[in-house]
């Protein structure tokens, strides 16, 4: 069954208007490339300093932030797992990830949210096997919180748009008839 609270778009996470995005982080949370440099750009010094007072985030887990300068007024940064080949618990840590995330939104009654597709570059995590556990995480979240309004995932090419949209073809179709 399809849920009209999720979106797949294509775009730049940073211009998102949501009351969380989701950086794809490193567990140093210091900043880096891709989804969580243009993040640091866009948000100003002000993301770096307060991701300083954290300490470590272990794969798997998120923190949340301010926005600072960003239209989103929360940061939740996940640190996804590096791609090994697919045996060293990536999946899980992976699904780890997606569930973090919803958990700190129910603990601050954020009702929207923007995830990029963790983990899928310079992680290096094939997108078409990380985009069946993101939509897979999504949906059963969708389900069991109803806070939630709107679950937008942001991809960055209509490359990797179109592997979102036919993973979550074949997984609302997989679905037993009600
Ligand atoms: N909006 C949406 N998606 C984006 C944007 C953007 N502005 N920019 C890039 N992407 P990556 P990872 C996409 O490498 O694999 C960093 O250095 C990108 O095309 O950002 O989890 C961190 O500090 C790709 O599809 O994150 C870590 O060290 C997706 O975001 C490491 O990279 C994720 O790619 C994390 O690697």
């Amino acid at each position: 069954m399809s849920d009209e609270r999720l979106e797949l778009v294509r775009g730049d996470i940073t211009r998102i208007q949501a009351d969380s995005i989701v950086n794809a982080a490193n567990s140093a949370l210091s900043g880096g490339g891709g989804v969580d440099g243009a993040i640091h750009r866009a948000a100003g010094p002000g993301l770096l300093a307060e991701c300083r007072t954290l300490g470590r985030c272990p794969p798997g887990q998120a923190r949340i932030t301010g926005g600072h300068n960003l239209p989103a007024p929360h940061v939740i940064h996940a640190v996804g797992p590096v791609w090994q080949g697919g045996g060293s618990g990536e999946e899980s840590l992976l699904a780890h990830c997606y569930r973090s995330v919803f958990a700190l939104m129910e603990q601050h009654g954020l009702h929207t949210v923007a995830f990029p597709s963790i983990s899928t570059g310079a992680y290096g995590y094939p997108i078409a096997r990380a985009s069946r556990i993101a939509l897979r995480e999504i949906r059963a979240a969708l389900q069991r919180q109803p806070s939630l309004r709107r679950v937008t995932v942001v991809l960055f090419s209509d490359q990797d748009l179109d592997v979102y949209q036919r993973t979550l073809k074949a997984l609302e179709g997989s679905e037993p008839p009600p």
